[in-house]
């Protein structure tokens, strides 16, 4: 099985076989992945959140034209571990990208259903590569931050761009401590509305990212103003990040990070995999439930429950 990823419909049909969830429809577009991998990873990618209302669409919208505008080819990817495929929310976001949508040189694919968010995360890092293999060389990735998807999407990009909204700057108790650690760089959007409010959220906001030890000991992530409405300081921003990726790729830096974050994922999977393998295995199903009661009971302590298993499913125990 093969798709035609010169075409935005092959691109699609690539990435519903990787949202499928049969598994043989998997198979294919992990096999179809594997013969793609040489054009992959030329891209920047670039992660985006924010609490919602804080203007994520409007921006990449607005962010997304100009760099098409530039030239460059973007896609748009989503992860959304609460989103339903046939829900609202992804016809309101095709309206908020407006110009985005009908633009030949962007691609905008909604998250994919949500069950869970590795699930989700799977496919949007699957569909990333696909992406990369079709010629987008800039993919924006976005995520609402519900639960961990914030570290989760950071965790599969380059950049990690984090929106706030300027009347929040006075509530740094309101802002998950995890997702300044993941920031390399924070934007106050909605700057048109006060301009004066905004100045001393950025302030708030550097004065906070002072504290913490910067992740890359090259780049202590910047804070500025924007509105994804009137396109101010979007050119600025992408400035910004041109230079992060400068000078992340001069120091090795970008790519250890791409290293890692594959090494990551490859143990995830092995992880899922085999908590799949164990659960689906007839013998430890047979005695799951009666091995779980007792341990809950404090019949039997919880390791040697484990080890029994484990013991089952043919891991040795290790004295
Ligand atoms: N004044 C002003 N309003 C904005 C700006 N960006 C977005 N808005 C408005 O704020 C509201 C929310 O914008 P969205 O772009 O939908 O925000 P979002 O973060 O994508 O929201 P969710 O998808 O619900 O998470 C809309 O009414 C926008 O018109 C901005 O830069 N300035
Ligand atoms: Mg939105």
């Amino acid at each position: 099985m093969s798709f035609d990823l010169t075409s935005r419909r092959g691109l699609a049909r690539a990435i519903t076989r990787v949202e499928s969830r049969r598994e043989d429809h998997q198979k294919e577009a992990r096999d179809f992945l594997a013969s793609v991998m040489s054009d992959t990873g030329k891209s920047q990618r670039i992660g985006i959140t924010g609490v919602p209302g804080v203007g994520k669409s409007t921006f990449i919208d607005a962010f997304g034209s100009l760099l098409t505008e530039m030239g460059h080819r973007v896609a748009v990817l989503a992860v959304d571990p609460t989103s339903q495929r046939s829900g609202g929310s992804i016809l309101g976001d095709k309206t908020r990208m407006a110009r985005l949508s009908v633009d030949e040189k962007a691609f905008v694919r909604p998250s994919p259903a949500g069950d869970t968010l590795g699930g989700v995360a799977r496919k949007t890092r699957e569909s990333l590569l696909f992406c990369e293999a079709a010629g987008y060389d800039i993919i924006l990735v976005e995520t609402v931050g519900v639960g961990q998807s914030e570290t989760v999407v950071a965790g599969m990009v380059d950049f990690f761009l984090v929106l706030m909204l300027p009347n929040a700057g006075d509530d740094l108790q309101g802002i998950k401590k995890g997702v300044l650690e993941v920031a390399d760089m924070i934007a106050v959007n909605k700057a048109d509305i006060d301009e004066g409010a905004a100045k001393r959220a950025q302030r708030h906001y550097q004065n906070a990212l002072h504290i913490l030890e910067p992740a890359d000991e090259n780049w202590s992530p910047p804070v500025v103003t924007c509105s994804g409405a009137t396109g101010d300081g979007l050119a600025e921003l992408w400035e910004t990040i041109q230079l992060h990726t400068r000078k992340t790729s001069e120091s090795g830096s970008r790519d250890k990070r791409r290293a890692d974050q594959q090494i990551s994922w490859m143990n995830e999977l092995i992880q899922d995999g085999l908590m799949a393998a164990f659960r689906l295995h007839p013998d430890v199903q047979a005695r799951l439930a009666g091995l779980k009661s007792a341990v809950g009971k404090g019949d039997i302590p919880a390791s040697v429950a484990a080890d029994q298993l484990l013991a089952i499913f043919g891991v040795k125990s290790f004295d």
